[in-house]
């Protein structure tokens, strides 16, 4: 059967690069790339685009069957920094969304799986801090976290009553040079970037020494691919995938910047988001990914930092 994959939030950071690498695998033609606000040229010149709102479940189920939808990618969400602004709109956002969602996919036959993303956000301040395990003490205390654990409970409640194919991973942080991050905890790790090529300093909204789980995106996307294109039986879990890589904090960022910009400066001032990501893992038990798909990241802090550097060097320059 001739997939045809619906991508909600595509604007965003992820959904800007993961859309142009489904494209790639299913033909552009098949991937229906949908979100509130513009997207990219590169989006939009290469597959459809629709701007769409994903808390309009009448358009949704009228698009899902006029493309004859099998695969959802839901991405739109209000992210930890962001949502702590407006907790009870980033709660109906992030729970009533995904339920849209859900309830269209168990009411559309053609759509047979649903990917959508979780985060480190669902530990809390009782979550062992070191290798945090896939099951473990979880009682986030920040509205983001809390709707992602409230999400991954709704997903296996349809994969289990309504046999909805769902998959879902814990990202931790994500670090790209495409799209900038959308009023996340983690964003400090890519503007970090930006500030040292342009003005070779930095102030950092967390504390030098606050560690947390990152990934670069490319390990995200190769991770999410691989997750949608495993073999049903190999999962043991429809709640969402630990997956780890890299474990840093902004004075280790930092040093690594300096091998490129000497003189690079850094400094504190910490606020609300600090007393977030007081709440996080620093590091990942991501063994039973590895175990049931294959997860296998490649990106060190090393690789990453020179990538990151190239890149947005290059994007400042254009
Ligand atoms: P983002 O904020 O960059 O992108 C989200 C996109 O959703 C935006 O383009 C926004 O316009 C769109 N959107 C918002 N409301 C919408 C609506 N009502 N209808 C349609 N589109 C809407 O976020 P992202 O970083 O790409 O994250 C995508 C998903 O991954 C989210 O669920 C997020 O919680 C999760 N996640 C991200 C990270 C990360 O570091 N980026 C880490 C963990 C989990
Ligand atoms: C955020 O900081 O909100 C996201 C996340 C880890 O979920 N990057």
């Amino acid at each position: 059967m001739k997939e045809n994959i619906m991508i909600i939030g595509a604007s965003g950071q992820i959904g800007s690069e993961l859309t142009l690498r489904l494209r790639d695998m299913y033909g552009a033609g098949h991937v229906f790339a949908t979100d509130l606000k513009e997207p990219a040229p590169d989006i939009l010149e290469s597959g459809p685009f629709e701007l769409l709102d994903v808390m309009d479940d009448k358009r949704l189920i009228h698009f899902a069957i006029r493309h004859k939808i099998t695969q959802i990618y839901h991405l739109a969400a209000v992210l930890s920094g962001n949502a702590e602004k407006l907790p009870m709109q980033a709660w109906h956002i992030n729970m009533n969304s995904l339920l849209n969602v859900l309830d269209l996919a168990r009411e559309v036959e053609d759509i047979r799986k649903v990917f959508w993303p979780s985060s480190i956000a669902v530990f809390g301040p009782t979550t062992p801090k070191n290798n945090t395990p896939q099951l473990t003490i979880m009682e986030p205390n920040t509205v983001y976290g809390i709707s992602k654990l409230a999400g991954e409970r709704w997903i296996e409640y349809f994969y289990n009553r309504y046999g909805v194919d769902t998959r879902s991973i814990r990202y931790p942080g994500l670090i790209s040079y495409k799209t900038e991050p959308g009023g996340g905890t983690t964003d400090y790790a890519v503007e970090i970037f930006y500030q040292a090529i342009k003005h070779g300093r930095y102030e950092c909204f967390l504390d030098g020494d606050t560690t947390l789980p990152m990934l670069f995106m490319t390990d995200a996307i190769d991770a999410t691919v691989k997750l949608m294109e495993s073999d049903a039986s190999s999962l043991s879990l429809h709640t969402g995938y630990n997956i780890g890589g890299l474990s840093f904090n902004p004075e280790e960022l930092a040093a690594e910047i300096r091998k490129y910009i000497p003189g690079f400066t850094i400094t504190y001032k910490t606020d609300f988001r600090q007393d977030i990501a007081a709440t996080w893992p620093a590091s990942i038990d991501d063994s039973v990914a590895r175990r049931d798909w294959g997860y296998q990241p490649e990106y060190d802090l090393a690789r990453l930092t020179r990538v990151m550097m190239e890149k947005i060097k290059e994007k400042l320059n254009k």
